[in-house]
């Protein structure tokens, strides 16, 4: 069978495909570090963003804060869909959850979150996790830029799962007058320790992809087979 129909079934069947073998230099120009599980290790949805202050209209666009880091040096947007970071105000907070990950300890003192604060002002974050949404643990906070905080030292493990990470810029810290970059600005967050989520299928997508396997492989049979040789 060829690789790529092999690969599309098992997609189909909801079966993760094999991680990353080794760590990954993932970073933007002000920095970064290796994340054993590549891409799908950043935050990926926007659950609030409550800016204070505010900071301008083009840097708060709160989806600037997931996926890959792609801060590269541009400090004032001309709009949220040309920026690469969101601003959170003096005070200001935004939740972040993770969708095909799960945060998780080390087992040891390695860091195993990290935020990319970026700017030419270094802004203090507070940085909260929680596994549930409604109950938070606070981690303490990253002395802006791009930074890690290493969570087993705030009494979890390797089997501690977390989706959501809270963010609150630090009032009394960093810029905290009027300006369109007011607040920590937050370009990605990345689970360096992290589990992959494999979500499961409807029992009616099982059906489907189970009828559609072994019609394909009927029609392999049927191509494969040797003609009869004539008498
Ligand atoms: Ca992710
Ligand atoms: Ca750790
Ligand atoms: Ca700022
Ligand atoms: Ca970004």
């Amino acid at each position: 069978m060829k690789k790529w129909l092999l690969t599309s079934m098992m997609t189909a069947l909801g079966f993760a495909l094999a991680a990353p073998a080794h760590a990954v230099f993932i970073g933007n120009i002000q920095g970064g570090t290796d994340f054993p599980q590549g891409d799908i290790s950043f935050a990926d949805s926007v659950v609030s963003y409550i800016p204070a202050g505010p900071p301008s209209p083009p840097h708060r666009g709160a989806f600037n804060a997931l996926g890959l880091p792609d801060y590269a040096g541009g400090n004032s947007c001309p709009n949220q869909a040309n920026c690469s970071f969101v601003s959170l105000g003096g005070g200001g907070s935004i939740i972040l959850q993770f969708d095909d990950n799960k945060l998780t300890g080390s087992g040891d003192a390695a860091l195993d979150i990290w935020i990319f604060e970026v700017g030419p002002n270094v802004e203090d974050t507070f940085v909260d996790i929680s596994k549930d949404g409604i109950n938070w643990t606070s981690v303490g906070k990253v002395f802006g830029s791009t930074a890690g905080i290493d969570i087993d030292a705030f009494g979890f493990t390797a089997s501690d799962l977390f989706s959501f990470v809270r963010l609150t810029d630090d009032i009394n810290e960093g810029g905290t007058g009027a300006g369109g970059t007011v607040g920590a600005d937050i370009d990605a967050v990345g689970a360096i320790s992290t589990v992959r989520t494999v979500s499961v299928p409807e029992p009616g997508t099982f059906a489907l992809a189970g009828i559609g396997l072994l019609g394909l492989l009927s029609m392999g049979r049927g191509r494969l087979r040797k003609p009869c040789a004539k008498t």
